[in-house]
């Protein structure tokens, strides 16, 4: 059976597009993952369950994504030894403050690591940093990706500083 490093829950389908981001970059750089639907408020059993099963499979990173009062991540960390990291999701009158507040405001001794509201890339990102702190292939990777990001802001202000900034704007 091939291992899975890290599992994504969903508090809900309407959650998949804005996650799709994380399954891309988890892809990106060859995780094995399972992504999954389940609610902290509408199917609690399920989440308990699901947490046990990926915690038997072997799992080493939870995500978890939810909006309004966003408590999947906070209960996943209750009941998960290992990383938990959470990303609070937009949808709803409040914009995501409230999800923000729901995951970022664990109480001591259950820490959810908390991504920026929606920034469902860096919660992969976080977690293939954190599965790197055993795999130097793997912080290779990283360190190349870095260098991607630091290469494209190069080219970028070269570009700026070739055609001035009117041009710039023309083909942005
Ligand atoms: C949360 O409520 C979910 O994570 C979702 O972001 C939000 C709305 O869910 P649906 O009513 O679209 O199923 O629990």
């Amino acid at each position: 059976m091939k291992k899975i490093f890290v599992a994504i829950f969903l508090g809900s389908d309407s959650d998949l597009l804005v996650m799709s981001e994380t399954a891309k970059v988890l892809e990106e750089f060859n995780i094995s993952y399972k992504i999954t639907i389940s609610s902290a408020h509408r199917s609690p059993e399920l989440t308990i369950k699901n947490i046990e099963n990926f915690q038997k499979q072997g799992v080493k990173v939870i995500i978890a994504a939810a909006g309004l009062a966003a408590h999947l991540a906070g209960v996943i960390a209750a009941h998960f030894p290992l990383p938990v990291i959470g990303v609070p999701l937009k949808g709803g009158a409040l914009n995501g403050i409230d999800s923000l507040y729901s995951t970022v405001q664990m109480p001591p001794g259950i820490p959810v690591a908390t991504v920026g509201i929606d920034n469902a890339k860096n919660a992969g990102l976080l977690a293939i940093q954190i599965l790197a702190t055993g795999d130097k292939k793997l912080e290779k990777k990283l360190m190349e990706y870095k260098k991607s990001l630091s290469d494209s802001v190069k080219k970028r202000a070269e570009k700026l500083e070739e055609v001035g900034w009117k041009e710039y704007l023309k083909n942005k």
